[in-house]
């Protein structure tokens, strides 16, 4: 036991300076769980650099901390895993999608522990291990049914120093995000190709999707994340991009090829491959040499200049009539159109266009191999496709 010198309290923990230089932190428990359990005699011995005085641990130790309102009850200990196995990070890796619930230890209903304690042969992986070896994979690495695979814990950190030496690598060497690159990348071969890059708001009129032909009860219209002032996150840049041809078209000469690169919303509920924050490019070209040929030629130069294969399509979509969809394997990278459509009308445009809108998330899911478009998305959790919690 300590005398505390002085302390600092955040809403998840307190720092505490002890007397004798010490600097201890620990969980801020609303209930002061632990500080009764200290003051019920779990402490062992005083401090002897801290040289408390008689008259201070009596004061301690007889504080009344009954609270009438609280039911206290036995406490059960759950048996829980061996200790090696419950890593750090893999407490928090499945905190993730199932947070877990803590209750105050003097609410909680005594009851006896009863859970099966489920012992995991060396070939099988409980779901909370699996969902950990699961995130420190890349791409194909491994298969986790692969009977000959070494013990949970062994794997786990073999996998877990791979990923380190990873971390370190591009920590020393390149420091580049994948998907900042990606948009450098994108945005430096557009350029080339004689298209100018737009940079809009993100923040964009509500009217601007009516106008793109998605009414009230169209199923896009309802994954728009809307604001409380009649603005929403823009969910395509097909509406900007509409409005800076019509204004460039008066400027510069023709054929006007305008591009850009940037964050869109839409609220989704299938994941593998669907972000509810993506990265859309949409190049467009507008006048002379807007023909059906022109446009697949510049998305296979495009596609060709970033290393990923790609099949045409033809699809229909509600905004534009007939598209032309670029697909790697199931995955759509793209629609996109020969204009013009009937909607121009609305945007003040009469010339023909032809435009494509491709998600840089799923290009790098493409290009990567990736199991889940989360690993190039814009992410607390994963650095180019690496997991961080390590
Ligand atoms: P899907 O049918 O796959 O939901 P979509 O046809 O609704 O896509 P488009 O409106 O054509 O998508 O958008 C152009 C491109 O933007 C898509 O081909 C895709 O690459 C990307 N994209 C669209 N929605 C998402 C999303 N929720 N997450 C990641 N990328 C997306
Ligand atoms: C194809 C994808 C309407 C002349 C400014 C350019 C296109 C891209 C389709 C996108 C969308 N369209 N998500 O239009 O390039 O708008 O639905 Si324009
Ligand atoms: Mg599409």
């Amino acid at each position: 036991m300590h005398g505390v010198k002085k302390y600092e309290i955040s809403s998840r923990k307190i720092r505490i300076h002890t007397d004798c230089g010490e600097v201890i932190t620990v969980n801020n428990s609303r209930h002061s769980a632990s500080a009764r359990s200290l003051r019920n005699s779990k402490y062992r011995k005083v401090c002897k650099h801290c040289k408390l005085s008689d008259e201070r641990i009596h004061r301690f130790v007889s504080k009344d901390f009954y609270d009438p309102e609280i039911t206290y009850v036995e406490a059960s200990v759950k048996k829980s895993a061996p200790k090696k196995v419950l890593k750090k990070g893999m407490a928090e890796a499945a905190a993730q999608t199932a947070p877990v619930q803590t209750a105050p230890v003097q609410t909680v209903p005594a009851q006896k522990s009863e859970e099966p304690v489920t012992v995991f042969g060396k070939d099988h992986f409980s779901p909370s291990q699996r969902k950990r070896l699961e995130a420190l994979l890349v791409s194909d690495e491994i298969n986790l049914d692969d009977p000959t695979l070494p013990p949970y814990e062994e794997l786990e950190a073999e996998l877990v120093s791979k990923r380190k030496a990873e971390l370190v690598d591009i920590y020393e060497n390149s420091r580049e995000h994948m998907l900042a690159k990606l948009e450098r990348d994108i945005s430096a071969f557009l350029i080339s190709k004689g298209f100018i890059e737009i940079k809009s708001s993100i923040l964009i009129p509500e009217e601007y999707i009516i106008r793109m032909g998605i009414d009230k009860d169209i199923e896009l219209s309802k994954q728009v994340f809307r604001t409380d002032d009649g603005q929403c996150l823009r969910p395509m840049l097909a509406p900007v991009l509409y409005n800076y041809l019509r204004r460039l078209d008066k400027i510069v000469s023709d054929p006007v090829k305008i591009f850009e690169i940037g964050p869109c919303y839409r609220k989704e509920s299938d994941g593998s491959s669907h972000l509810e924050e993506f990265t859309m490019v949409n190049f467009c070209q507008m006048g002379g040499g807007s023909t059906r040929e022109n446009l697949i030629q510049l998305i296979d130069e495009f596609l060709t200049h970033l290393g990923i294969s790609y099949e045409i399509e033809g699809d229909e979509c509600m905004v534009y009539g007939a598209t032309v969809d670029v697909m790697h394997g199931d995955l759509e990278l793209s629609s996109a159109v020969v204009g013009p459509v009937p909607m121009d009308m609305d945007w003040g445009i009469d010339k023909p266009w032809i435009g494509a809108g491709f998600g840089l998330e799923r290009l790098l899911k493409a290009k990567h191999n990736f199991k889940n478009i989360k690993r190039g998305s814009r992410s607390e959790f994963y650095y180019n496709g690496i997991y961080t919690n390590l």
